[in-house]
């Protein structure tokens, strides 16, 4: 069955009803040969406040639907989107510009994190605590949130949405998505195979809502009091905003954003897990993943053997047509990702860094959005080095002793992914101690990117400190209610307290 990714102009859905938005147009091109894929109506401000009301209304009737049935649909939504998988990966890999393997693997997530979220559904305990008072029961109960806008980025244009999505319904939210500006061809067809299993279940419109559109969307649904939960994925600049706003209501908001990523390449590493581990960290998805490793630390002893594997490996990648199964790497998403890869390697460059391998443009591609990746020898405490550029830029730094590499790893304002590859227990016992690394993410010979769904997945400070997907991820998306029953025929009070009338 083709992939309908009709009509794309429906920028604004509660659901099964889909419509033209009032807002701005929004023309979403290919980076992978610059065509542009569709125009898509953006929402607008009243736009917005209608679908914030449907969401409110069908979430008074999904809320009353058990857990498990909820995720009986949820589980639906995840095997329809199994039946789509090469199709919507495929349109991935086009609109994102990430490689086709890379794009299948982002809708594996898909399918992933609905059985996950099927699964919990059964779940979401709650803890039984032994009261103080005779014939008195002491338990909390989970409860659903209300409207959860989910703000995702374009580099995960449909699993970091799936992963929020599947987790908000089984606790029994209704959902607002406001995807990328850049990819919003992906949140329709999304949309479109989502549709077909609200409509089989009779579901009320505003259960699953789209609202396309820029930055102006994403701030309307962080000031309003409607929305129980913004979860926000994307960079520190956007992801304090989001807090802001959230936090003048006094509402709640999920950040998953920046990420500063280090491998750690100890004395008694493997090489053959360390060097693929590092290649495919820092150029794939052309180092736009918010996992991207983009500092190396390599103990001094192994730095020159590191450094020329690393330049051998460099030399075989294939960057070209991401849906070619034979490219490593595609293009970044746009000019001005262009730019800013160009901006660092020119700082680094100015502060003294040494390019180990060439920083262009690959002009045969018509898109202009194709670059090499680099290696540059650096230092960490440059300011371009304590920066995300979203691109495939590795700094690479030598270290003596465990200490200093775990000091440097940890002296960058962003915490979500690290890793270290080590053979010595030691070494890696350290690396996850509380000394050690400062990161949401922290792997013994596993690279920094590619997690797996279930996990809890984020990180700490300039990352926001969230936590989203597998684990216990699923209770910043409800509220903890604390319940004392009393079956017996007095009133005792808590801590002995005596009130005679
Ligand atoms: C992101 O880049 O925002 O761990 C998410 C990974 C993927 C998710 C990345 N599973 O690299």
């Amino acid at each position: 069955m083709p992939l309908d990714v009709s009509p794309q102009n429906d920028g604004v859905s509660t659901g099964t009803i889909s419509r033209p938005g009032g807002g701005k147009i929004l023309d979403s091109y290919s980076p992978v040969d610059g065509k542009k894929i569709a125009s898509v109506s953006s929402a607008n401000e009243t736009d917005c406040l209608e679908v914030i009301e449907t969401a409110k209304k069908a979430f008074l009737s999904w809320r009353s639907l058990p857990a498990p049935k909820r995720g009986e649909i949820v589980l639906e939504i995840g095997t329809r989107i199994r039946h789509f998988k090469t199709e919507l990966g495929t349109l991935v890999s086009y609109e994102m510009g990430k490689s086709l393997q890379e794009g299948l693997g982002e809708v594996q997530e898909m399918i992933d994190i609905c059985v996950f979220a099927a699964g919990l559904s059964r779940q979401l305990y709650g803890l039984t605590m032994q009261s103080e008072r005779p014939d008195h029961r002491l338990f909390e109960q989970w409860h659903p949130l209300g409207v959860v806008g989910i703000i995702s980025a374009f580099n995960f244009p449909v699993a970091v949405w799936s992963w929020n999505a599947a987790i908000a319904w089984v606790c029994g939210n209704t959902c607002i998505w406001k995807p990328s500006e850049k990819t919003p061809v992906s949140a329709i067809a999304v949309r479109n195979i989502v549709c077909g299993v609200l409509r089989e279940h009779h579901l009320p419109e505003g259960v699953f809502c789209l609202l396309t559109g820029d930055g102006t969307i994403g701030r309307q649904l962080a000031e309003s009091p409607d929305i129980a939960l913004v979860s926000a994925t994307g960079s520190t600049r956007m992801g304090t905003q989001v807090a802001q706003a959230t936090a003048r209501r006094l509402g709640k908001s999920l950040l998953e954003l920046g990420g500063n990523n280090a491998v750690i390449i100890a004395g008694s590493a493997d090489l053959t897990l360390a060097i693929p581990a590092v290649v495919f960290g820092a150029v794939g998805t052309a180092g736009q993943r918010c996992t991207t490793t983009r500092r190396l630390f390599v103990q001094r002893a192994l730095y020159e053997t590191v450094q020329s594997k690393l330049l051998h490996a460099y030399s075989q990648l294939k960057i070209g047509n991401p849906l070619d199964e034979a490219s490593h790497m595609g293009p970044l998403i746009d000019k001005d990702a262009v730019d800013n890869y160009f901006n660092a390697v020119r700082r680094a460059g100015e502060q003294g860094g040494k390019l180990l391998t060439d920083a262009r443009l690959l002009t045969e591609f018509e898109s202009g959005c194709y670059v090499t990746p680099v290696i540059i020898e650096a230092e960490n405490h440059w300011q371009v080095v304590q920066e995300e550029t979203f691109a495939p830029i590795l700094y690479l730094m030598a270290f003596d002793t465990i200490e200093e590499a775990v000091e440097m790893q940890n002296s960058v304002p962003q915490g979500l992914s690290s890793s270290i590859f080590t053979n010595d227990l030691r070494e890696a016992e350290y690396f996850l101690s509380s000394a050690g690394s400062d990161c949401g993410i922290a792997n013994v010979n596993v690279g920094t990117s590619g997690a797996e769904i279930g996990g809890a997945f984020g990180g700490e400070k300039d990352t926001g400190g969230g936590r989203e997907s597998g684990s216990d991820a699923w209770k910043t998306y409800m509220r903890r209610q604390t319940n004392t029953t009393n079956y017996g025929r007095k009133l005792p009070l808590a801590q002995g307290i005596r009130f005679d009338i």
